[in-house]
């Protein structure tokens, strides 16, 4: 069992004395306000806000870590939105540019029956033609095939796409989808809230506002949701710390986030990337993509700010494995799972495996000193025997 420093040692250990009443409050249980989060982002000495994120993190979880065996399905990467960050979307007709049918959806979680996964993760991009009914066959086919599969399937963005090309309100759609088998949403496309970002980044993206109803209305509707931040291109601290506050003021109304899921930008092959370079648009912090500081930092800080989002969980896939395993020490309880297929971030030249291991996942838990416990979605503990899985009592 690791020594963990106790609430006098972090304050002993602080190096920047500027995060000394940010600590007191941390460690009293008390509230963060934006003031502190910016001393957060700001100061060197990100040890202190690693040690602070973990005892936080050890009050709500204890020295479990999750883990879920899952897997992936892009269904098409055909999108309107067209992102300057990602790599991975194709206009139509494009070369490159694909759809899965329904059939080929449902052949490709048939493979399911084999590896045993417990989530289907669904997500694809706003493309102009297909109909509200081929997402409702979509999952009522794959729920019929898999029943004790959770679908967490289509982002907040995709959501409003469907209810807007269907001319239909979001809590119908996502009333229709939910009764088809959904059974929460991906964090997906929160980027950045602030218009500034948004604007430079994908000016033709939902705002923050629709994006956070969508969510609100899914929780509403029994339906819960991740959220996300992508960091690392053009964001400002503050821009940071004011995407995870109005993250929390919602929270405070629907209980309906799950998890915490900072976003580490790549930038090959990305239009942002190539602006940079041919310096026109705005500049990027680093066309190399995010440090160490900066990941462990937006995980610790997440942690530290949003007091009422029960987990923070590291995407090994865009994080790196050795990033991943260590930002247990800064906050992260959950580092997702055995994933199969990941399309988005490889498109944007991620250097990590396409999938892991259930060993190799708990032998990063263990080697840093936590318990692995594999999850379902919704954070519910998985005991398997053999080949087979039920949910413990
Ligand atoms: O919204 C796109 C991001 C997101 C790049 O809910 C990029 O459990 C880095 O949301 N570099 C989609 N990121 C993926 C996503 C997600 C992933 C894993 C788990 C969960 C969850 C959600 O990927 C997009 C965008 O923010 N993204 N391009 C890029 N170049």
């Amino acid at each position: 069992m690791l020594n963990e420093p106790t609430e006098t040692g972090i304050l002993d250990m602080a190096t920047d004395p500027a995060l000394r009443d940010v600590c007191r409050r941390a460690i009293d249980g008390q509230r963060l306000h934006a003031d502190d989060g910016l001393l957060l982002m700001r100061t060197p000495d990100l040890p202190t806000v690693g040690r602070l994120a973990s005892l936080v993190r050890r009050r709500r979880n204890g020295r479990v870590t999750w883990y879920i065996v899952n897997h992936h399905i892009n269904y098409s990467n055909v999108c309107e939105n067209r992102c300057r960050f990602c790599a991975f979307h194709r206009v139509p007709g494009a070369e490159g540019a694909y759809t899965m049918t329904v059939d080929e959806v449902v052949a490709e979680a048939r493979a399911l029956g084999v590896s045993g996964a417990t989530e289907l993760h669904i997500v694809g991009g706003l493309h102009p033609d297909l109909p509200l009914e081929y997402y409702i066959e979509m999952l009522s086919r794959l729920h019929a095939m898999l029943p004790e599969v959770h679908l967490q399937a289509f982002t907040a963005v995709e959501i409003a796409h469907l209810a807007d090309t269907a001319g239909r309100p979001v809590r119908d759609v996502l009333t229709v989808l939910r009764d088809a088998g959904l059974g929460s949403l991906p964090g997906g496309g929160a980027e950045v809230f602030a218009p500034r970002v948004r604007q430079a980044l994908c000016p033709r993206k939902i705002p923050a506002e629709r994006w956070l109803d969508v969510m609100a209305t899914a929780h509403d509707l029994g339906i819960p949701s991740n959220a996300t931040m992508l960091y690392g291109h053009i964001e400002r601290p503050e821009e940071i710390i004011d995407h995870m506050l109005r993250l929390r003021q919602v929270q405070d109304r629907t209980g309906g986030f799950m998890t915490f899921i900072p976003l580490a930008f790549h930038p090959h092959h990305t239009e942002l990337a190539a602006a940079a370079a041919a310096s026109s648009g705005q500049p990027l912090r680093r066309t190399s993509g995010t440090t160490a500081y900066d990941d462990l930092r937006a995980l610790a800080v997440g942690r530290l700010m949003l007091d009422n989002v029960p987990h923070v969980k590291a995407f090994w896939i865009m994080l790196g494995l050795e990033l991943a395993q260590l930002s247990q020490h800064f906050g992260v309880d959950d580092i997702d799972g055995t994933v199969v297929q990941e399309r988005i971030t490889h498109a944007a030249g991620a250097a990590t495996p396409q999938s892991l291991t259930v060993e190799e996942i708990r032998a990063m838990i263990l080697d840093a000193g936590y318990e692995p416990q594999e999850r379902n979605t919704v954070y519910r503990r998985v005991v398997r025997h053999g080949s087979m899985w039920q949910l413990a009592t």
